[in-house]
């Protein structure tokens, strides 16, 4: 059983721009902006569309730059995470009903505040690699096993 999110994550002037997720799937934690896709929609449509609801922000243009799969030990789903790249951007970032939005320049970013594997690709991430990895956790604060790779392309 395979459920497939969306996670934008926006890079500018040397920071990045994070939400505060205050309620939902990783409440408490800093996290991109993104959620499931609807009847209908692309999967960059639903990427969009989530950034806009969670942090104010209209994505002019974005890219694909990896794809994340996280198990849980003793539940049989997996979360396929697609992780995109806004390049171009309208709006001023503002506080929603599910995300309190805010900078963090790419040298302070608050890794004991976020998902444990963010440590693992932001790094690859912030040089613009593109990655597939698969994560197995146990609960939500540790890493069992994991696996981690740069490519060239991404479907
Ligand atoms: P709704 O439908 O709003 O109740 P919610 O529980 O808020 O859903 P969801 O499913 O919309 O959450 O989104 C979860 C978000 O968290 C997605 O953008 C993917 C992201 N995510 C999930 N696991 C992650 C992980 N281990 N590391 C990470 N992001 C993760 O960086």
């Amino acid at each position: 059983m395979k459920k497939v999110l969306t996670l934008c994550m926006i890079q500018k002037d040397g920071s990045v721009l994070l939400g505060m997720k205050k309620r939902g799937f990783g409440q408490g934690r800093w996290n991109g902006f993104g959620g499931k896709i609807q009847e209908g929609e692309s999967m960059e449509t639903a990427a969009m569309r989530e950034l806009r609801e969670e942090a104010g922000v209209v994505a002019e243009e974005m890219e694909k730059q990896g794809i994340l799969e996280f198990e849980f030990q003793g539940n049989p789903e997996i979360l396929e995470v697609h992780i995109f790249r806004v390049i171009r951007f309208t709006g001023e970032p503002q506080e929603t009903e599910e995300m309190k939005p805010q900078w963090f320049s790419v040298n302070e970013i608050p890794f004991q505040d976020m998902w444990p594997d963010d440590e693992h690709w932001f790094p690859l991430f912030l040089q613009g690699k593109k990655f597939h990895g698969i994560f197995v956790f146990d609960g939500s604060d540790t890493i069992l096993e994991h696996q981690l790779k740069e490519v060239e392309h991404i479907q």
